[in-house]
C-alpha cells in the first residue's frame, strides 16, 4: 500500500512537471525511485530531451542505471524543475528531509530549481512537525564540529541532537560530502524559519534538513489510491 501510494506520487508529479528540453533535479530515497522509472519511461515513449542533476551518489547511480542523460550543476546551474522525496509535511508545506542523509546537496539543487516538486505517500502528511516523523530532523556537521554544535542546540532549543551512527559500518555515518550528521530530536514546536535561520549559524553546521519556503507542491499517494495535491 505505501509502494503504491509512493508510485503514484512520483508518477503523477514527473506527468505534471516535466516537459520536452528541461533540466531536472532529481532527488533521494525511496520514492523518488518511481519518479526516475517513469521519467525514463516518457524519455523513451516520447523521445524527451532530459538531463538530470543528481542530489546524491544514489541519485546518481539511479540516473545512471534508468539510462538517462547525467548533468551537473557546472553545466545546468538553472534546473526547469527539481523533484525529491520528504520525510515529513507540514501544514505549511515546511519539510523535514535528510532521513536518507542527503539533505545538503538536495537542498541545493532544489534552491537552483524554477520549481520545487515534493512526492510522498500519505504517512508524511502531518498537520506539525514531529507528529510523524520521530527520529528528529538531521544537520549535517563538519566532523570536527558535532560535539560544539550539538552542544549549541541543547542549549539554544532543549531537545537532544544525536550523531547518527552507521549500520553496515563501524562509526558514524558519513555523508556523500564527507561529514556527519546530528539528529535533532526537537521537544515542541518552533517558529522552524528561525530556528534553521539560528542553527545555520552555529561555526561548523553544513545545512539544516528543514525545507522553508522552498516547496511548490507536494503529490501525496493515499491509501485509496488517489492523489491529494497541497500547493
Ligand atoms: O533523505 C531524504 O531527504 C529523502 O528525500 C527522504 O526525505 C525521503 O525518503 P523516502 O522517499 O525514502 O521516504
Amino acid at each position: 500500500m505505501v509502494e503504491e501510494a509512493k508510485r503514484l506520487a512520483g508518477y503523477a508529479a514527473v506527468d505534471n512537471h516535466v516537459q520536452n528540453n528541461q533540466v531536472v533535479g532529481v532527488g533521494s530515497g525511496s520514492t523518488i525511485v518511481y519518479a526516475v522509472d517513469r521519467l525514463a519511461e516518457r524519455v523513451r515513449q516520447e523521445k524527451l530531451n532530459i538531463v538530470c542533476v543528481p542530489t546524491s551518489f544514489q541519485a546518481r547511480q539511479l540516473i545512471l542505471q534508468r539510462g538517462l542523460t547525467l548533468s551537473d550543476l557546472d553545466r545546468n546551474p538553472e534546473l526547469d524543475v527539481a523533484i525529491d522525496g520528504a520525510d515529513e509535511v507540514d501544514a505549511a508545506l515546511t519539510l523535514i528531509k535528510g532521513g536518507g542523509g542527503c539533505l545538503t546537496q538536495e537542498k541545493i539543487v532544489a534552491g537552483c530549481a524554477k520549481h520545487f516538486i515534493v512526492i510522498a505517500d500519505f504517512k508524511k502528511d502531518s498537520s506539525a512537525l514531529g507528529q510523524q516523523w520521530k527520529k528528529g530532523f538531521p544537520i549535517e556537521v563538519i566532523p570536527m564540529a558535532y560535539i560544539p554544535v550539538s552542544r549549541a542546540i541543547a542549549k539554544r532549543f532543549g531537545g537532544e541532537a544525536v550523531l547518527r551512527m552507521a549500520i553496515s559500518k563501524a562509526g558514524p555515518v558519513v555523508t556523500d560530502n564527507s561529514n556527519f550528521l546530528l539528529d535533532w530530536k526537537f521537544e515542541h514546536t518552533h517558529n522552524w524559519n528561525e530556528v534553521n535561520t539560528a542553527i545555520k549559524m552555529i561555526p561548523g553546521v553544513v545545512e539544516t534538513g528543514l525545507f522553508v519556503g522552498m516547496t511548490e507542491r507536494v503529490y501525496f499517494g493515499m491509501e485509496d489510491g488517489s492523489v491529494r495535491i497541497r500547493d
